[in-house]
């Protein structure tokens, strides 16, 4: 409800006030009075946190005036918006952001410097908001930034988690999780909105009644119910004005919901009560790419997806709004299968709350909605029992029920007769056990299905979706991935920044083909001079970095190769240890002439779901190794690991623009896009990596010659998977992989302990799910021609440059416009 106002009339009630100017004066007395009436100190007695908080809100002050006006501009007209739903978001640190979006980095450190206060020291106090596991969450982050910079009409849905992602830390070696407290110092850049309450229904059973109009209708009885509180945050786009808006939900309890308790007399368990509901927003599933398939987690899809679409027409339509007309205002965009509760939701709303017949209903619905797939992983593909679907969304399921039916009919009159394929296609499954598979559901009710790289969407359509594709051929179309040039060019790699505004102009920030007009410069040998300090720079800056954060010491020199992805076993990161291993008993048995090695630091950055053992076992042989190899005299300037704990968007900006290799080694077929290899790229790393995913366009792009590509591809796996592999072939006929995994099971890097090993080493000889002993050859032949490749500096340079000078494809923004062409079809240009 709106609290009274002025007439519209009165001067006063006119538009938002202006932003403040951009000047060092005008800063500093926006800084003082936020920390002086905001924080309630005085600059003399404020601590970093208050002066940190201070200067964040002085930057929001900023940037609200925007995003007043941007939402009035959009309110004027009807076009149509995009709804992002994504059950994450991985925004990384805002203050640089929100500092380059308005164009204040300089006034701000000037503002600060005439306050006493280095502008670099309130930088590190910000804690970064984790709210998303990995590429999935960093990729709607990534979204949000490039539709806010074209200027177009998006809204981001998604959880306010109390706590992100865990923070990671080794204990001997050994990941712990701590929880991830990212709200303990006070969050400066949400708005709550506690008034804002929208209500949320779960449980209870369903009942038919007739209406006055003499029509069937059905009537959820709810059996317990919690609210959802609205939290705002800026979504700024780059220097042009707009300013667009994120949405998170908190889960709260309802007060009928505890009074009822609490009047029975039983206060103790009304306070237990609340926090059941608040838990519904309390944490992130720290799972990737395998969901679990947890109450809570349904609890938590449904709850965000039901905030959104009620706030989507309650609160942003005129109060005339009519329901028909939803498909020319809004395209719900899913990101995976975690939000695909919001079609049977729709449907509910539309069919029992505003009363449209089915057919229509259905006929809205199915336009309302596309759905991009991130997988290829079977195990990745969301189910849910109907058991629990029917005890905690009874309405849904019938709903669902009921899609089904219709569809099903769809597909016997296409194919008559053909019933295996109607139980393949069936939205219910029957294996293990009853369940719905929602990425069926996604696929029968969206406009368009994509997948995130050419390969991925290519296998999607011929594998994991085929009988959909069969059916529906139009339906799937393919949108490859990409990252801002925003964050992790311009924010976080300054000096190449301004190596390439000085050369071609700084419109390649917002426009990222123009970085192809750094392709002549790869033959400009002060260029490369140039391009190389830069490197060098960033070098010494994450030596910095992580000499504080982690006390790490990296050897200086050494060629910089960097894997850095959640650990998962498809990722391979098995496969990386063979090689340093390889290396090192190499060295230690004399084989290998340590003065041929070119001297290399190997730097991890990974984080295990809690549950994942071998993820753990991995995590914890990396460590063990990195410990005796990095102590061993033998190979002293020769090789080095460093494992820093915690990797996050943070730690990526650092490390990626220092990073001279790319570790991009998933086995063919199953990583679906990566995007973690697009910032490397951009970075001027070259890649050594697998035919798989994005890479595949990546190798396309920068050239062959500028691109270490090994291993099978998809169609070599599929046949020697078809033919039966066996890795201990491998490991009996390759000598040095053998000598490898022998020194690992020896326990010579577990302190003398064999059975520390043993999980990691017998699944590798008898298992070996994702293949790496059959490209373990090809792997370490590709590091060769790394090596001799490097040795020569003048045509790695090249290479680097040509790596950044075409990469500008791999910009989110081109991600988006793609989008915008093939799937959404809305405005761009506020
Ligand atoms: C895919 F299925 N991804 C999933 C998931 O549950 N979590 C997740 O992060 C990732 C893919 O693995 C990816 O290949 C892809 O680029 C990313 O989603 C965004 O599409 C890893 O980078």
């Amino acid at each position: 409800e709106r609290g009274a106002s002025l007439e519209p009339s009165h001067p006063l009630a006119r538009g938002p006030v202006a932003s403040p100017p951009h000047s060092v004066d005008a800063f500093v007395k926006e800084f003082l009075r936020e920390l002086n009436y905001g924080q309630g100190v005085p600059l003399s007695r404020s601590s970093l946190n208050d002066q940190y908080l201070a200067l964040a809100r002085t930057v929001r002050g900023y940037l609200t005036a925007r995003w007043l006006e941007t939402a009035r501009k959009r309110r004027s007209h009807t076009e149509r918006a995009v709804g992002y739903l994504s059950a994450e978001y991985l925004l990384g640190r805002q203050l640089d952001n929100a500092l380059l979006a308005t164009d204040l980095t300089q006034i701000a450190e000037d503002a600060l410097h005439a306050c006493g206060i280095e502008l670099d020291a309130l930088r590190q106090v910000e804690v970064e908001p984790g709210l998303g596991n990995g590429g999935l969450g960093r990729l709607a982050a990534c979204f949000i930034d490039s539709m806010a910079t074209m200027g177009a009409p998006c809204i981001g849905y998604g959880l306010r988690y109390e706590y992100g992602i865990f923070k990671q830390t080794f204990v001997d070696g050994r990941q712990i999780e701590i929880p991830d407290n990212w709200l303990s110092m006070g969050d400066p850049w949400e708005i709550a909105h506690p008034e804002m309450e929208v209500p949320v229904h779960f449980g209870g059973h369903t009942e038919r009644y007739v209406d006055e109009a003499g029509r069937d209708r059905v009537k959820w009885i709810h059996g317990w119910d919690v609210l959802g509180i609205r939290y705002n945050y800026m979504v700024p786009g780059y220097q042009n004005g707009v300013v667009n808006t994120l949405r998170l939900w908190r889960a709260r309890a309802t007060r009928a919901f505890d009074l009822d308790i609490f009047n029975a007399g039983d206060y103790a368990q009304a306070v237990r009560s609340q926090t059941f509901a608040e838990n519904i927003s309390k944490v992130l599933y720290p799972e990737d790419s395998t969901p679990q398939g947890k109450e809570l987690r349904l609890q938590q899809q449904y709850f965000f997806v039901a905030c959104s679409l009620y706030d989507f027409i309650k609160h942003t339509q005129p109060t005339d709004f009519d329901v028909r007309d939803l498909p020319e205002r809004i395209i719900f965009q899913l990101n995976d299968t975690h939000p695909v509760i919001a079609i049977p939701e729709l449907m509910r709303l539309l069919v029992d709350d505003y009363g449209l017949e089915w057919e229509d209903a259905w006929g809205i619905t199915r336009q309302c909605f596309a759905y991009t797939c991130h997988t290829l992983l079977p195990e990745a593909l969301e189910v849910w029992p109907v058991s629990l679907m029917e005890r905690l969304l009874p309405r849904h399921m019938e709903i669902i029920y009921r899609i089904n039916e219709g569809f099903l009919d769809e597909v016997r009159e296409a194919y008559p007769g053909d019933e295996l394929r109607v139980r393949r296609m069936s939205i219910i499954g029957d294996h293990p056990e009853r369940s719905v598979r929602m990425a069926h559901l996604a696929t029968v009710a969206s406009v368009k299905v994509n997948g995130v790289a050419e390969l991925h969407s290519q296998l999607l359509r011929d594998k994991v979706l085929n009988d959909f594709a069969e059916l529906w051929p139009d339906k799937f179309t393919n949108v490859t991935n990409g990252v801002t040039p925003r964050r992790f060019v311009r924010q976080a790699n300054p000096y190449l920044s301004k190596l390439i505004t000085d050369t071609i102009g700084v419109g390649w920030v917002a426009n990222l083909d123009r970085l192809e007009e750094l392709e002549v410069y790869a033959e400009d040998e002060d260029f490369r001079e140039k391009f190389r300090a830069v490197k060098a720079a960033n070098k010494e800056r994450i030596t910095r970095v992580l000499q504080r954060r982690d006390g790490i010491a990296l050897p200086e020199g050494h060629l910089l190769d960097v894997m850095v992805k959640r650990l998962h076993e498809y990722k391979r990161q098995s496969l990386k240890l063979l090689h340093i291993v390889t290396l090192y008993d190499g060295i230690i048995s004399g084989r290998l002439d340590p003065a041929s090695v070119t001297p290399r630091t190997v730097v991890f950055g990974a984080k295990a779901a809690p549950g994942y053992r071998m993820a753990k076992e991995t995590i914890y042989l990396i460590n063990s190794a990195a410990t005796v190899i990095n102590a061993d005299p033998r190979v002293e300037g020769r090789l080095f690991m460093a494992f820093p704990a915690n990797y996050n968007v943070t730690l990526a900006e650092r490390l990626i623009p220092a990073a001279d290799l790319s570790e991009q080694i998933s086995l063919a077929g199953k990583e679906a896009s990566g995007t973690g290899n697009m910032k490397f790229a951009l970075n001027g790393a070259l890649t050594i990596g697998t035919d798989d995913g994005a890479n595949v366009e990546i190798r396309r792009l920068v050239g062959d010659d500028n691109f270490f590509l090994f291993g099978m591809d998809e169609p070599q796996v599929a046949e020697l998977q078809a033919r039966g592999y066996r890795p201990a072939d491998y490991y009996e006929t390759n000598e040095n992989l053998r000598s490898a995994i022998n020194l690992i099971a020896s326990g010579h890097f577990t302190g003398g302990d064999r059975d520390a090993a043993g999980l990691f080493v017998g699944d590798l000889l008898s298992n070996d799910a994702f293949l790496a002993l059959a490209d373990y050859q090809s792997y370490m032949d590709a590091q060769a021609r790394v090596e001799a490749y490097y040795a020569d500096q003048e045509a790695w340079t090249k290479s680097a440059i040509l790596n950044v000078a075409r990469s500008g494809y791999f910009s989110s923004d081109r991600s988006m416009r793609d989008y915008i062409d093939r799937i959404w079809h809305v405005k761009t240009g506020v």
